[in-house]
């Protein structure tokens, strides 16, 4: 495409599609015009690509997933498309500023964090590796909540993203699925002595599709994303309005629709807790509706399944999709119970991604027998089937009958989805080594004792076109440079980069480019949130969720322990190394604590960052709403990633893969897939620091007492009664009282049983840092070598060790 061509079809759209000219076009109008332009290059692409798929009768991946944390758009679609420089100069002759129109553009945030963005890498995976393949989840009109800091603490605003409309999707309203809910069962028994059950559902919603284009990079191939969006199945009940009750009869409307609003809405209270069990079901009937009827729903066609589709659920939040299919096989198309297991149990995968025991979800049965009585039916049923195949295979073990049964007796008569998940699965997997082994180890040990081939691991990934390639422009014309540019679709060949690690004129040019990229970051900062950094400072990066797992906390006791030996003058300020702290993280709108902590973090900021006597040496950055925008950013512009959770609680992190691919250096636990990264980029490369897993059982199973390491550890002492002096609270003692007294008294995270080591730690990390040269070696070093951890390859792995579906590539 030339750019005459690309800017005619711009002109065309903003014309026929917007009814707008150039002269009178809002941002708004030019942006859609232009994402629509680019659009129109991959249409033809993604047509051929699902002909071909079908002809082929290929094995498809459905990904179910409840987030996707997509990112921005147009540029991935620019990328793909390979129209980057085309539609620049396009804008240029028109005299439009490409990049001012992109930043129009609204991410779409269907996610909270780390799981849902493996779910976008991995959808891009699929497309790269011409993996016929389909995401499925939940089109929120209100993604992930838009964090702005109200006297330094958390206010939570909705996300508007669909508020201009979205050029990305394409509404298939003619597609819709009918999603049943509530009600009653009734048995009969067929003439051939089985059971029959009749559902008779009490409410129902459409489900419309939304699809969105998923390039692959390098290649024709383009997959689906298949969103789904809640519509009330008649808009308003005609009779009740002509009655004049206008209210009743959008009641229902509201009530249907309510189910695709808002991205996990709080699920602190029990209508929140039903909405989201709403929400899951939601998208895994309409999905599995939506595949059955691509294979054909003829007893013979249905016996395929296993042949044609594999279903991965992305964590327990689609497990409902287990007894729906079982639903769907045995009442809906007559196939028998046992042949409907076998087939239902072939085409499930689960993966694991956490553990936290709270994280595993589980749904009281009374809510479930309520909304889905004849799913509560089915996984009774399979429970007594499991039960009693687990009594005979070991008898006489009510405990562990107990311990492993879907269903918990207490504190509340319970569905464990985790275990239904792990039941109706081929594979179960981990997303790190470490996580996987603990898994089979600790979380889900029964299980693993019985089907131990069950169990395996695929470590997470990340996209290299997203987080290297379109993130960090520089350090991308550098490596395409030295080694060529297959590595951004294969990542493995970073290690040609190794050799160079010891050539000082590149290692002059890598740091050139961390130089400019924290330059380009500082100014995205003042410009953002009006924040300003120094790009001469080291910048030591934690963006993650708020989570006392993860423990924002010790970094934050970290400054607060150097400023405090600044104003006991235990050391002269000017000696500091030059360290800007940027924090990003929200926190879950009923987290108390996690916003407890946000609260503290700015109220430290505030206090350090205007006090001339350390003279800017050592500040904090905490911009509200962290994003994968502000992400792509700021990961290329950092020094130091923190990836500082206790061991035995991250179940891998993603983050900790993006910063080294970006050259920062990790200091970090031995937790979730840092343990990878320090294996791979060599231990002198990484900052390790903390209590292993095994240590911290130890700890706690002799009977953990944080208040002794205060006791004993004068550097900790200080900072943690600078908090409670209300020296960053106006005086106010009661301020930070939760925080101090939950770190004395509770401190469930270890945070002050890992003080001492992390503080070393960080010091080794500022003598490094001195010594920029060979900084800049571990940094080089970090890239090279940190190619394992591309979403391709996880993908790969996926592929052969669970999904077993080959590419079909384009001709
Ligand atoms: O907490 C994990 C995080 O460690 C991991 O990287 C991510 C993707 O696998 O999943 C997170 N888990 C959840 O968000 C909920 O289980």
């Amino acid at each position: 495409m030339t750019v005459e061509t690309f800017s005619s079809d711009f002109i065309a759209r903003l014309r026929h599609s917007r009814g707008v000219d150039l002269e009178t076009a809002s941002q708004n109008d030019l942006y859609s015009a232009l994402a629509w332009t680019v659009r129109k290059n991959l249409i033809d692409r993604w047509l051929e690509t699902k002909k071909t798929q079908a002809a082929q009768k290929a094995k498809v991946v459905a990904y179910l997933s409840a987030e996707y944390l997509l990112g921005a758009q147009l540029n991935n679609m620019l990328l793909a498309s390979g129209l980057e420089q085309t539609a620049r100069d396009a804008m240029a002759s028109l005299g439009l500023d490409f990049d001012k129109l992109a930043s129009v553009e609204v991410e779409p945030g269907l996610g909270n964090g780390g799981l849902g963005r493996l779910a976008a890498c991995f959808v891009d995976s699929l497309a790269t590796l011409d993996i016929p393949a389909i995401g499925y989840g939940i089109r929120y009109q209100h993604g992930i909540f838009r964090q702005t800091f109200v006297d330094g603490r958390q206010a939570e605003q909705p996300d508007n993203w669909l508020e201009l409309g979205s050029p990305w999707e394409l509404p298939h309203p003619e597609a819709s699925v009918t999603v049943r809910f509530g009600g009653s069962v009734a048995h009969a028994t067929s003439a051939t002595g089985e059971d029959v059950a009749t559902w008779t559902p009490s409410w129902e919603v459409e489900a419309v599709p939304y699809n969105y284009l998923v390039p692959g990079y390098g290649t024709a191939n383009v997959n689906s994303l298949r969103l789904w969006s809640a519509r009330a199945t008649q808009s308003f009940d005609l009779q009740i309005f002509n009655s004049g009750d206008y209210e009743a009869a959008v009641r229902a409307q509201t009530f249907a629709e309510n189910i695709s609003q808002v991205l996990y809405p709080e699920d602190s209270t029990p209508q929140g807790k039903e909405l989201r069990l709403q929400q899951q079901y939601f998208f895994v009937a309409a999905s599995l509706r939506d595949m059955i009827e691509q294979v054909g729903t003829s007893l013979d066609a249905l016996r395929t399944l296993p042949e044609r589709v594999v279903f991965q659920l992305n964590d327990t939040h689609p497990v409902i999709a287990i007894p729906e299919l079982m639903r769907l096989l045995v009442d809906e198309y007559s196939v028998a119970w046992d042949e409907a297991w076998d087939i239902t149990r072939s085409v499930f995968n689960y993966t694991c991604h956490t553990l936290l025991p709270e994280a595993l979800e589980v749904w009281p049965v009374e809510l479930l027998g309520r909304l889905l009585p004849r799913h509560m039916e089915i996984i009774f049923r399979i429970n007594d089937d499991f039960i009693a195949e687990l009594r005979e295979q070991r008898p006489h073990d009510e405990l562990l009958v107990r311990r492993m049964s879907i269903i918990q007796e207490q504190p509340l008569r319970a569905v464990r989805m985790a275990h239904l998940a792990t039941i109706g699965s081929t594979k179960v997997n981990g997303v790190a080594a470490l996580h996987s082994e603990l898994l089979k180890d600790k979380v889900l040990v029964d299980f693993s004792n019985l089907w131990p081939g069950k169990f395996t691991n695929v470590t997470n990934g990340v996209t290299p076109r997203r987080f290297v390639k379109l993130a960090n422009p520089g350090l991308s014309s550098l490596i395409d440079e030295a080694i060529g540019t297959g590595w951004v679709k294969d990542l493995s060949e970073l290690r040609q980069l190794e050799p160079l690690a010891e050539d000082a004129e590149f290692r002059a040019r890598f740091r050139d480019v961390k130089y400019a990229n924290k330059v380009r970051f500082a100014k995205v900062l003042q410009e953002r949130d009006g924040i300003e950094v120094s790009p001469d400072a080291i910048f030591d990066v934690m963006v993650k969720r708020l989570h006392e797992y993860k423990r924002q906390m010790l970094k934050l006791l970290h400054v607060v322990s150097l400023y405090d030996r600044v104003l006991k003058g235990d050391f002269d300020p000017t000696t500091l190394t030059k360290r800007v702290v940027l924090f990003g993280a929200k926190a879950a709108p009923g987290y108390l604590m996690a916003k407890e902590i946000i609260a503290l973090i700015n109220a430290v900021g505030k206090t350090i960052n205007s006090d001339p006597r350390l003279d800017g040496r050592l500040r904090i950055a905490f911009p509200a709403n962290y994003n994968v925008t502000l992400a792509e950013k700021l990961i290329p512009a950092a020094d130091v990633s923190e990836q500082i959770s206790l061991a035995g609680k991250e179940a891998s992190g993603t983050g900790n893969m993006k910063f080294a691919l970006n050259g920062a250096l990790t200091i970090g636990t031995l937790d979730g897939a840092n343990v990878e990264i320090r294996e791979l980029v060599g231990e002198d490369n990484f900052f390790l620091f903390g209590l292993t897993e095994p240590e911290v059982e130890q700890l706690q199973s002799a009977g953990y007492q944080s208040a002794k390491y205060y006791e004993s550890n004068p550097a900790l002492r200080g900072a943690i009664d600078l908090i409670a002096s209300g020296a960053f609270s106006n005086g106010d003692r009661s301020a930070f009282e939760r925080v101090v007294s939950d770190l004395l008294w509770h401190d469930r995270f270890l945070v002050l049983a890992d003080f001492e080591s992390y503080i070393e730690a960080q010091s080794t990390l500022e003598s490094a840092y001195a010594d920029q040269d060979a900084w800049s070696r571990a940094a080089v070093l970090n890239v090279a070598r940190s190619g394992f951890f591309s979403s391709d390859r996880s993908i790969r792995d996926y592929l052969d060790r669970i999904w077993h579906a080959p590419a079909v590539p384009l001709r």
